[in-house]
């Protein structure tokens, strides 16, 4: 297992597209493993792929509070939705920062699980938030590009300056 280096914003990799996944074989398992690591490591709930600089569309999410109920969601698509709910959002690739955004309530998602399996899977609440937060990674968007342009300043500031101070 191994430890994978988190992109801070606003690190231009972070807008790269992600492709789909053709080839389900060990070497995915073995990135899957190392997200995991990786999101567990940095107390986070979510990672997409593009976050580590791996252009693939591959999301671990763990929202439970024993840390034992991993979801993996290989090719998400976004099949339907409903409703709206606000909610305070931070992101392990902008570290200190949460902020409210304006999501869908529920979602309702087609995906493959990291043997090709295909599943499907409808959520509300924060694993809603937190599929569409990592959704948006995939596609390259952060969350920060929710929020006014005076706060994207704020932040692409203060965390220019952290990574600065070598944080
Ligand atoms: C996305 O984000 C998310 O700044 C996942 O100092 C977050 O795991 C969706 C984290 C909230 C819905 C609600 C961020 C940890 C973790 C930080 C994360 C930090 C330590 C963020
Ligand atoms: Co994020």
């Amino acid at each position: 297992m191994a430890l994978l280096n988190i992109l801070k914003y606003p690190d231009p990799r972070l807008h790269k597209v992600a492709e789909p996944v053709t080839c389900f074989n060990e070497e995915l398992s073995s990135l899957i493993r190392n997200m995991a690591e990786t999101m567990y490591e940095s107390k986070g709930i979510g990672l997409a792929a593009t976050q580590v600089d791996i252009h693939q569309r591959i999301i671990v999410i763990d929202i439970s509070e024993e840390k034992n109920s991993l979801i993996t969601l290989v090719n998400p698509i976004l099949k339907n939705y409903s409703g709206h709910q606000e909610y305070d959002e931070g992101c392990l690739s902008v570290p200190g920062f949460f902020e409210t955004v304006k999501r869908y309530d529920l979602v309702s998602i087609d995906y493959q699980d990291e043997h090709g399996q295909a599943k499907s899977l409808t959520a509300d609440g924060l694993l809603s938030v937190c599929i569409q937060h990592e959704m948006d990674h995939l596609v390259g968007k952060v969350f920060v590009e929710k929020l006014s342009q005076l706060k994207q300043q704020r932040i692409k500031k203060k965390i220019s300056k952290l990574l600065r101070s070598g944080q």
